[in-house]
């Protein structure tokens, strides 16, 4: 990525300026996160607006990207402060018009969208709460309402929300301007981290040019990149719920824990239904157990019949504020299942589960990033056409809206955090592993109620031979499972077994290995012994399960060649079949998975490996099977029905799919 910044060294300075911005909030945001981040739901309390359509938008190509603040552009419509363009939310901004400069911007870049806040929500004088989320904006982003800042957040592809009862109140009938402005550059300390290189040599670089470096395999779409909504809760409200669930044959027991804000004075009452309507438990109080007799249990898609059942948690909570009685109510999706992980296995309720399944990217044409409603059902098809029971949100979180739809269908999730590309020395000092630590309890506090998650991953290939990453794992790991004890922990790892400094901490090994490909090119026939040699060495060394979290090569669709030759259809079945010769002797001791890389083809930075993109794809980006969808289809479906928890009247009615 590359970008002029004509503003000589003073202007550098202020471009450094900005990233340290963005770095002195990270510090400044290393505390412990506060408040719940339940998702916006309607029910009888709340209501719910949706603020997704055409915004207006101006990147600010001033030299130090600056000229936003310095005009302070949030006090005034955008279109007064110069020209603007229509943006769609949720998208990515890089792809929508036909300006390379903005494909490829660096920088701050501007947001507007004028809303009218319905009257009854400013009817009652503050006891309606009117608050403002964002699902995501990728990278840091500040927040203004009729020009008050109101947020600021560090981080994509995680929630943030604020306040703005007060604000709305002071001027009600009048248009509401929610302004935002968005930095996606990347800094040693961001996560994903990165750097600004300034070309400083005058013979081979215009003056003021500099790029931004990462050291990760997609682009860095930015953008607001998911829904945008304002809802309403009373001023005393449901703030958070917890569920943490437990199971024997006959009875399960699901524990909660339920915060209140606004008031000491409340009473809560639980009732969960199941999906019939019917009322199994009830409880009372902030805190407690519900007993379940005779459970459905959540299960994974194709090891049950009825996979992904979920029951409904209604928490009603009613309280008194300023003499005003005040009642919230709040449903939350429950699935009641278990995880545990032995030295060989991985059981969900009890039960050996073996991952068959893909590692994904959040990417499509034209919209980048931006969430896609059309796009998230038709790859949950795929998913399930492909007999799929599993996926890695490779390389950060996913939209809260896919999520729900892993619950739904009981596709299971390893939820991996954006600690994608930590490879510099300084990402692994105190500043980082802080921020690291607030974002994975972001991701904790918006995906702990959910069943599909059963893993949570801290990273993906960070340079874990290099000694502080023994420190740094050790403390964010221990951070992981004290602030969720229920689920095992993991990072994915692409470093020898021997200098791994991470891997002592993790409950799952999950290694990433492209032989006959980054290594051995052309060569198919290392990967058996290979393969068999990187399972023996990591089980040797630390007796844990292992599983393969990333193997896979590069097709270009209609390019053929037999015998196979690197980039064919022909080649990149081949070489998944060797893999899969090794997986089928290991399954059988400790291997509990295999994910491939990738599910689609997706938009990376330019260079000379990537061909418009990667295209380790087993669907083309328009989502298209290559030949190596129907040997993994083939594979995964063999895998799901010899497993002896299908009962065989699922494997025929799943065949229609
Ligand atoms: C990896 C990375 C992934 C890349 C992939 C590749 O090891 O984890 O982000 O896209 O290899 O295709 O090189």
């Amino acid at each position: 990525m590359a970008a002029a910044a004509p503003c000589g060294v003073a202007g550098q300075c202020r471009l450094q300026l900005l990233v340290l911005v963005a770095a002195a909030a990270a510090g400044r945001a290393a505390t412990a996160v506060r408040g719940g981040m339940l998702y916006p739901r309607e029910s009888p309390s709340r209501e719910l607006k949706e603020l997704g359509g055409i915004w207006s938008f101006r990147a600010d190509f001033s030299p130090g990207r600056d000229a936003g603040f310095e005009q302070r552009w949030y006090r005034q419509p955008l279109r007064q402060t110069g020209p603007v363009v229509d943006m769609p939310v949720p998208a990515s901004f890089n792809d929508i018009t036909q300006d390379p400069h903005l494909e490829n911007y660096i920088g701050w870049v501007w947001y507007e969208k004028e809303v009218l806040i319905p009257q009854r929500w400013l009817q009652d004088d503050l006891s309606t709460r009117v608050v403002l989320r964002f699902g995501s904006a990728h990278y840091y982003s500040i927040v203004w309402v009729n020009g008050v800042q109101v947020v600021e957040h560090e981080g994509g592809h995680l929630p943030f929300e604020a306040d703005i009862s007060r604000i709305v109140q002071r001027s009600p009938g009048v248009l509401c301007r929610i302004t935002v402005a968005l930095n996606n550059t990347l800094t040693p300390h961001t996560l994903p981290p990165g750097s600004i290189q300034y070309m400083n040599d005058r013979t081979r670089y215009p003056k003021n040019y500099f790029v931004q470096n990462t050291r990760f395999d997609f682009f860095n779409y930015a953008g607001i990149h998911r829904p945008v909504v304002l809802y309403t809760t009373p001023s005393v409200y449901i703030d958070d719920i917890t569920v943490t669930t437990t199971s024997s044959e006959s009875v399960a027991m699901v524990r909660y824990q339920i915060s209140v804000v606004g008031s000491e004075l409340y009473s809560l009452s639980l009732s969960l239904r199941d999906q019939e309507g019917k009322v199994v438990a009830t409880g009372d109080g902030p805190s407690g157990e519900l007993k379940v007799p005779n459970p459905n249990l959540w299960w994974p898609y194709l090891m049950h019949e009825n996979p992904g059942y979920r029951y409904f948690l209604e928490v009603k909570m009613q309280a008194q504020a300023s003499g005003v009685p005040q009642e919230d109510i709040y449903t939350l999706p429950v699935g009641i299942r278990t995880v545990h992980v032995t030295s060989t296995q991985f059981l969900i309720n009890g039960k050996p589960f073996y991952f068959h399944g893909v590692n994904k990217h959040e990417d499509a044409d034209i919209r980048g990033k931006g969430l896609d409603w059309a796009l998230i059902v038709k790859d949950f098809n795929l998913l399930r056409w492909l007999g799929a029971n599993s996926f890695r949100t490779s390389h950060y979180p996913y939209a809260e809206e896919i999520m729900d739809l892993c619950d739904t269908y009981g596709i299971v999730v390893i939820d991996e955090c954006p600690g994608v590309g930590i490879k510099m020395p300084e990402s692994f000092g105190n500043k980082s592993l802080q921020h690291h630590l607030v974002v994975m309890e972001e991701l904790i506090r918006r995906d702990k109620n959910r069943p599909s998650v059963v893993m949570w991953s801290v990273a993906n290939e960070p340079a874990s031979e290099l000694p502080p990453a023994a420190y740094y794992f050790k403390t964010l790991i221990a951070h992981t499972k004290a602030l969720d004890p229920s689920r095992p922990v993991t990072f994915v790892s692409d470093t020898n077994y021997a200098v791994d400094h991470g891997a002592p901490y993790v409950d799952v090994i999950c290694v990433n290995s492209y032989f006959s490909w980054y290594h051995d090119p052309g060569h198919l026939e290392v990967i058996p012994l290979q393969l068999t040699a990187q399972f023996e060495n990591w089980y040797k060394t630390y007796q844990k399960p292992i599983i393969q979290s990333e193997y896979g090569a590069d097709s270009i669709p209609g390019l053929h060649s037999d015998p196979p030759a690197m980039f064919s259809e022909e080649y990149q079945k081949a070489m998944l079949k060797e893999y899969h010769s090794v997986f089928d002797k290991k399954r059988k001791e400790y291997v509990i998975g295999e994910l491939i890389w990738n599910f689609a083809d997706f938009m990376t930075d330019q260079g000379t490996t990537r061909v418009l993109g990667n295209k380790k794809g087993i669907f083309t980006r328009q989502r298209q099977p290559k030949s190596a969808a129907f040997v993994l289809r083939e594979r995964y479906w063999k895998i799901a029905n010899e497993s002896s928890c299908v009962p065989p009247i699922i494997k025929s009615h799943i065949l229609f799919l």
